[in-house]
């Protein structure tokens, strides 16, 4: 993967043929810019490494070493939210607000004693500035929206396993506070906005789901059904939706206008591995309802199931890898993006996949090797461009990625500047 992005002092010959491929010289095997003895064309110009198409070769003669048929046409680029306080119990999320501005809420992991739970804000030129809200035995996944007065909202799990609560915090006047929404084992799933505008939440144990609403100072509990782990979603038409492994069958929940729930299966046998807690849903593109989730059909693997005229259509996703749990999913108008990783710690990688135009039109590798991506939490900006926020693990570090697109320039000579 490194030919051709050597500097053009480093260029050797030996480097070069140990390039081979569509770029292996051609002809005589002179690559220079004194051109082919046998024809008199030059055929890598720009001293890149690769020669022209005239040449054979996959250049885009462009007359610049920069751009070769190899180079990344876009990238990730990365900055340090938090260094050196994770822990492996780490917990992310990850909200855009109105302004614009990233905002991270992350607990520091520690897997003794008190874990610390944290908001960081990205400032206007990308450094990140930590807060610490408070302290508790222990965190779950954080959910976060802005609602619609633009203050930040957040659902957390806290307490130790078996004896949790949920708090929902808000964040007025620069300050947070927090109240306690379940009690008991309950655990925290998701925010949103139902179709009033009104700020809604979703919490579970092992075996109930339920749905709250809040008036603006109190909650108010509705038993969805024996759901476990669930998401919610806003339909276009407003009506709200659960859904969410019942044992092992996942279930798709609607609620009717007098507040009661009617739930049915989405996948007919059991099929929802261990980590079916992990699933997301979400309408986008269009007004087709997508899930994102983890089955075990065959081997644990994401699988990305659409409801199309009262069918389910079933991809696997099976260019992302396999994550024994830990990944994101959001759509904006016209995509769903899935952050995803993958065990072990040791290799794990951390993957990018968009989905838009009716196909998963991109994958590719956010981060892997020396260091790696767990526990990534999503947003999508305005533009289309995802960000996300993940525990590295390897050099510990809390990690931001932004995919960095189109610049105008076609790096890797495809025909598309993306
Ligand atoms: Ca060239
Ligand atoms: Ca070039
Ligand atoms: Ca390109
Ligand atoms: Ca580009």
């Amino acid at each position: 993967m490194f030919c051709g992005r050597f500097s053009s002092f480093v260029l050797a010959s030996s480097l070069l043929a140990a390039c081979g491929g569509d770029d292996a010289p051609p002809l005589d095997g002179t690559t220079t810019t004194e051109g082919d003895s046998s024809t008199g064309v030059v055929c890598d110009a720009d001293l890149d490494g690769f020669n022209s198409i005239e040449c054979g070769g996959t250049d885009c003669d462009d007359a610049d070493p920069t751009i070769y048929p190899e180079a990344p046409d876009s990238a990730w680029q990365f900055a340090s939210v938090d260094a050196g306080l994770l822990g492996d119990m780490m917990v992310t999320g990850l909200v855009i607000d109105g302004a614009g501005t990233l905002h991270a809420i992350y607990s520091d992991g520690a897997e003794s004693g008190p874990q610390g739970l944290w908001h960081a804000v990205q400032g206007s030129d990308g450094t990140w500035t930590p807060t610490q809200i408070t302290t508790a035995e222990a965190y779950g996944d954080p959910s976060l929206l802005v609602d619609g007065a633009g203050a930040l909202r957040m659902l957390i799990t806290t307490g130790a396993p078996g004896a949790t609560q949920v708090q929902a915090g808000v964040l007025q006047g620069g300050a947070w506070s927090l109240e306690v929404v379940g009690d008991g084992t309950s655990t925290a799933q998701a925010l949103a906005l139902d179709g009033a505008g009104v700020l809604v939440a979703v919490t579970a144990t092992e075996t109930e789901a339920t749905y709250w609403t809040h008036d603006g100072s109190a909650w108010t509990p509705e038993v969805v059904g024996p759901i476990a782990n669930p998401v919610v979603v806003r339909a276009p038409d407003g009506t709200m939706q659960v859904v969410g492994p019942n044992a092992s069958v996942l279930q798709y929940c609607q609620r009717d206008d007098d507040g009661t729930w009617d739930c049915a299966d989405v996948t007919a046998n059991s099929s929802v591995g261990a980590y079916g807690a992990e699933s997301y849903a979400r309408h986008a593109p269009g007004a087709a309802l997508h899930l994102i989730s983890i089955d075990t059909v065959d081997t644990e693997r994401l699988v990305h199931r659409h409801l199309d005229d009262d069918t389910w259509g079933l991809t696997a996703l099976s260019f992302l890898p396999s994550p024994q749990h830990g990944y994101s999913v959001v759509s904006d108008d016209s995509a769903l993006h899935v952050a995803a990783w993958s065990e072990p710690l040791a290799v794990g990688a951390l993957a990018y996949a968009k989905f838009s135009g009716g196909d998963w039109s991109l994958d590719e590798t956010v981060i892997e090797g020396d260091r790696n991506g767990w526990e990534p939490s999503m947003v999508v900006d305005g533009a289309g461009t995802p960000h996300v926020v993940f525990a590295e693990t390897i050099q510990d570090d809390l990690l931001y990625a932004v995919r960095v697109g189109a610049d105008g320039i076609d790096q890797d000579c495809d025909g598309v500047d993306n």
